[in-house]
């Protein structure tokens, strides 16, 4: 068990007083990007990884609408590689929360990643070699993202009054869900 007066670090859920880089949307306590180019997915991924997010991870009906006002194909993070059938997130979580198009996934030729597509604003399966625009998805200015966002505290306190000021940034302490998370 962890001492509560060990933990120092806080987990987002984070409130109006934390911004998004400039140019960025943001909805729900995270930032968003739309891409300017198009690319495979993989390309995709690797670059959102190196602006320090990810390609984009829906997990609410609300996210999903937000993402729907976009007027263009784009990536998400979702795909089939692994085992054919088996789709994942790329913060590694199964898919549960489902908006594909009708009669999609259809495997049509080896379809393994997953866009939003234009026309219908739900879900298609394609080639992942194809040229999509995506969404970046991170956290707000001086947060680190690791699919949630993360603030390390600079001065130490005592549980309570670190429990306290997360409250005031409109987030909570760490909630240790899984091993990767304790490093
Ligand atoms: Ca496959
Ligand atoms: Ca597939
Ligand atoms: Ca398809």
């Amino acid at each position: 068990l962890i001492s509560p007066q060990e933990i120092t670090v806080l987990v987002g859920v984070i409130d109006e007083k934390n911004t998004c880089p400039i140019g960025w949307s943001k909805f729900n306590h995270n930032c968003y990007y739309l891409s300017e180019i198009s690319d495979s997915w993989n390309a995709a991924r690797m670059d959102c990884r190196a602006r320090g997010g990810d390609l984009v991870v829906i997990d609410s009906p609300e996210e999903q609408n937000f993402l729907s006002t976009i007027t263009t194909d784009v990536w998400i993070g979702l795909n089939d590689k692994e085992q054919e059938g088996t789709w994942k997130w790329v913060d590694g979580t199964p898919l549960t929360l489902m908006y594909w198009a009708t009669t999609q996934p259809d495997d049509g030729g080896e379809e393994d990643c997953a866009y939003i597509n234009e026309w219908g604003r739900f879900w298609n399966d394609y080639f992942c070699s194809y040229s999509h625009q995506w969404i970046y998805k991170t956290c707000p200015v001086g947060w680190s993202f690791n699919h949630s966002c993360y603030l390390i505290s600079k001065s130490s306190a005592s549980w309570d009054a670190a429990r306290m000021d997360c409250r005031d940034r409109g987030a909570d302490l760490v909630v240790i869900n899984s091993p990767e998370e304790q490093v």
